[in-house]
């Protein structure tokens, strides 16, 4: 039986954090953290860095001269074959190291546990499931994208506390403070796309870039976040999005799904690509939408779109989380509301659990999974 002790779980939490900083630039890669340590000193740390580039083990590794007889911690199995990138178990039996200690399996059938049986011939001590499920909660992007072809789907609202986003004449700015708008920057950078209707770029004019700002991000933080813009996209089923609008606007990459038949009226700039998808009754088929993502390697899929987008995704059942902004401000009930989806009964409207709550300025953040998911 492999020994897990109070220090593993020290380390553990220490890679689980340093691999957070590689969310704003790692896709299609999952955000792996990785820290080598020794005699209970810390000798280096790393962070998977982006497509094409070093794998956490391989910057941790870099950053030490010898790692010979160290402990690695790593957030997920080190890889076993070569992919973009040459195997990161290779780097670590080449460098020496006494034992690895895992989070959690790489479901990438290319890994699988095979990095983990290399490991082991080599000699090498193996130590899994530390802190699994707070690494699996950290990948699970990543891992929804590998099992059902789309990743997480988060919906981000700004609501009153009686749950409305803006007046009936459509007046939303401001609802929520300057530190909640802030906060909504760094879920944007952290997130691999961003996704709206066309009823709110017509309304708004969003440009859903990502803006530097002052929130829980530094400097590094930011830099990284600005070499990897988060793509962005709108759902358009009849190809309205003006061609001047800031959506399509700037080099950014930009995503419009319009149904089969319809032609685009925004200029076809480079930035712009047209992805026509089948509708389903209502709308476009969110699962085609949501499955081009996934095609397109976007682990984490931000929506910040109005009621009929979100509310047809609630009727679907595809918000993985809500990260919802409410702001200490009554907004009566003639104004919008958060989703336009209708429940006969109570027992048929979804349940979720609140998982985390902070106050964000003046503002209560709160993020809810479903009640029955994990
Ligand atoms: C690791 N460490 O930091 C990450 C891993 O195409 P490649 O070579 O970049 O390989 C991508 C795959 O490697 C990805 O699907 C996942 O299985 C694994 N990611 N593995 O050892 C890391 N990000
Ligand atoms: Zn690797």
């Amino acid at each position: 039986m492999a020994r897990v002790t109070s220090t593993d779980q020290r380390w553990m939490t220490l890679a689980l954090e340093v691999g957070r900083r590689a969310r704003v630039w790692s896709a299609p890669n999952p955000a792996v953290g990785c820290a080598i340590v020794r005699d209970d000193a810390l000798l280096s740390s790393g962070f998977t860095h982006p497509v094409g580039q070093a794998h956490a083990e391989v910057h941790a590794l870099s950053q030490t001269p010898d790692a010979v007889g160290a402990t690695v911690y790593v957030t997920l199995e080190p890889c076993h074959h070569t992919g973009r990138t040459p195997p990161c178990v290779d780097a670590l039996i080449d460098a020496k190291v006494a034992r690895v200690v895992i989070a959690c399996i790489d479901p990438d059938p290319r890994v699988a546990g095979k990095g983990i049986e290399r490991l082991k011939a080599a000699g090498i001590e193996v130590v899994q499931g530390v802190c699994e499920s707070e690494a699996q909660q950290d990948l699970r992007g990543f891992f929804l994208r590998l099992q059902r072809g789309w990743g997480r789907v988060t919906v981000k609202m700004g609501a009153s506390a009686d749950g409305r986003t803006a007046m009936a004449s459509g007046e939303s700015q401001w609802v929520t403070g300057v530190g909640a708008r802030a906060d909504v920057q760094a879920w944007r950078a952290s997130s691999d796309v961003i996704v709206t209707g066309s009823g709110t770029v017509a309304a708004d004019d969003c440009a859903l870039t990502v803006r530097p700002c002052d929130n829980r991000f530094d400097g590094d933080d930011w830099s990284r976040a600005l070499t990897a813009p988060s793509l962005r996209a709108v759902i358009d089923s009849r190809g309205v999005t003006p061609p001047l609008a800031n959506v399509v606007s700037g080099d950014v990459p930009t995503l419009i799904f319009t149904e089969d038949a319809t032609s685009l009226d925004v200029a076809m700039s480079s930035n712009v690509t047209q992805v026509k998808v089948p509708t389903d009754d209502g709308g476009l088929d969110l699962r085609q939408i949501l499955l081009a993502l996934g095609e397109r390697g976007a682990n984490e899929i931000l929506i910040e779109a109005g009621p009929t987008l979100v509310g047809a995704l609630e009727r679907q059942n595809l918000i993985d989380q809500w990260l919802i902004y409410m702001a200490p401000v009554m907004l009566g009930p003639d104004a919008r509301p958060l989703h336009s989806a209708h429940f006969s009964s109570l027992a048929h409207a979804h349940r979720y659990a609140i998982v985390s709550h902070d106050m964000i300025g003046d503002d209560l953040r709160i993020i809810m999974r479903p009640a029955t998911g994990d």
